[in-house]
């Protein structure tokens, strides 16, 4: 093929692939899932990947690669649907890059060029995760994991790494300005702030953690006040959404995207992590906290909320679904912004109504396979006509 008839046909299949539109699929009640993932690395702008040159790049070779396009944060600003994609490039640094779509579920598109965060202290090595919260002082904050090479790593040890929660706000998703990276006593990876001022401070949720990996000796997810975003230090961390003993989330969890408002209280996403043979197993799970006081646990139903499934299980990091990105929209439509295996991002839907429901009405774990059986058979029981 000549250079312009390579540079045709690539250029119909990305109009393709932007152009589809998406169907949901019927599933178990609480949630929709759609057919097709609304974004992966192929819908990354031609611009980006190839020089379209035929001086300089006369095989139309890939010149950048992405190879992933997952764990977005999500947000609705002036009406339209907006993700602050994690993108991942062959090289394995990952950066963040905004993707808008009319609808939520499909025509998602990046916008010309990725975020160029700002620095803060030692530049980091890798940035990911962001999760996006409008608050209620004006701006718009996004808190994102900050990865650098552990100092203290003994030589050609190049794995151990330092986290810590990244701070940037903005205005327009365009122009970012970079905040102190969070001080905290332990490593941070999943640090959510939450919409409201409480008693005049911020809240943020956090995720206690002994090592880089290892959750070790903290307890869940945590929740701290702190006075000030612009140079905010993690102090006490009062542990709202505890791990236990074999359950999905015994090895870790992570609060996913700030909580929604609802008249029954705050609803939550999070992920769970357990280890097995083929390795960590990240599923997704709900909880809900009080209005009056956010910090007390008020219903959680038992196991997961979504796990992978089909092509799902298949990527780059197998047996992950992870998100921290989802839009409520004023009539109570709930769209769920998940990835699976760290390789391409996918919606569900649902309505706060729902979520609630399943919130409040699916039994809470009972921690031992005695307790499952009776409340399978209360189930039945209620099922079986007398
Ligand atoms: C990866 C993350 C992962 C973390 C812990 C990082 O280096 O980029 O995707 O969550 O390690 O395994
Ligand atoms: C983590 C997260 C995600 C990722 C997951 C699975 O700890 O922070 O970035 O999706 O591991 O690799």
């Amino acid at each position: 093929m000549t250079f312009n008839e390579r540079l045709a046909q690539i250029s119909w299949e990305h109009e393709q692939l932007l152009e589809r539109e998406n169907k949901p699929i019927e599933g178990n009640g609480v949630y929709e899932r759609w057919l097709y993932p609304v974004l992966t690395a192929a819908h990354a702008p031609l611009e980006w990947r190839y020089d379209l040159d035929p001086e300089t790049n006369p095989y139309l070779m890939e010149r950048f690669g992405i190879h992933a396009v997952f764990n977005a944060g999500a947000i609705k600003w002036q009406g339209r649907y907006l993700l602050v994609a994690r993108v991942e490039g062959a090289d394995r640094k990952s950066f963040f890059a905004v993707a808008e779509s009319p609808n939520g579920v499909d025509h998602f598109r990046f916008w010309d060029r990725p975020i160029t965060m700002p620095e803060w202290g030692e530049p980091a090595t890798n940035v990911y995760d962001m999760r996006l919260t409008a608050h209620e002082d004006g701006w718009v904050y996004g808190i994102f994991c900050v990865e650098r090479k552990d100092p203290s790593a003994p030589e050609g040890d190049l794995s151990s790494a330092v986290a810590c929660a990244g701070v940037a706000r903005t205005k327009d998703f365009v122009n970012w300005e970079r905040l102190p990276d969070i001080v905290s006593k332990s490593q941070q990876r999943n640090v959510v702030l939450h919409p409201d001022f409480v008693d005049g401070k911020y809240a943020l949720y956090t995720r206690p953690q002994d090592g880089f990996i290892d959750a070790g000796n903290g307890g869940g997810i945590g929740w701290t006040l702190v006075d000030s975003m612009e140079k905010a230090v993690i102090g006490e961390e009062k542990i709202i959404n505890r791990r236990f003993y074999h359950t999905i989330k015994e090895s870790k969890n992570g609060e996913g995207p700030h909580p929604i408002k609802t008249p029954r209280g705050w609803l939550h996403l999070a992920h769970g992590v357990r280890g097995c043979a083929s390795g960590l197993r990240y599923v997704l799970y709900m909880y809900m906290t009080s209005l009056e006081d956010p910090t007390r646990l008020i219903a959680e139903p038992a196991g997961f909320f979504m796990v992978p499934e089909d092509d799902e299980y298949v990527g780059d990091v197998m047996n992950v679904l992870f998100s921290n990105g989802w839009i409520c929209d004023p009539d109570g439509r709930v769209f769920i912004y998940y990835a699976s295996c760290d390789t391409r991002l996918h919606v569900a839907t649902s309505t706060v109504d729902r979520l609630v429901d399943y919130c409040m009405n699916t039994a809470p774990d009972g921690l031992r396979t005695g307790k499952s059986v009776e409340t399978l058979n209360a189930l039945i029981d209620k099922n079986t006509v007398k």
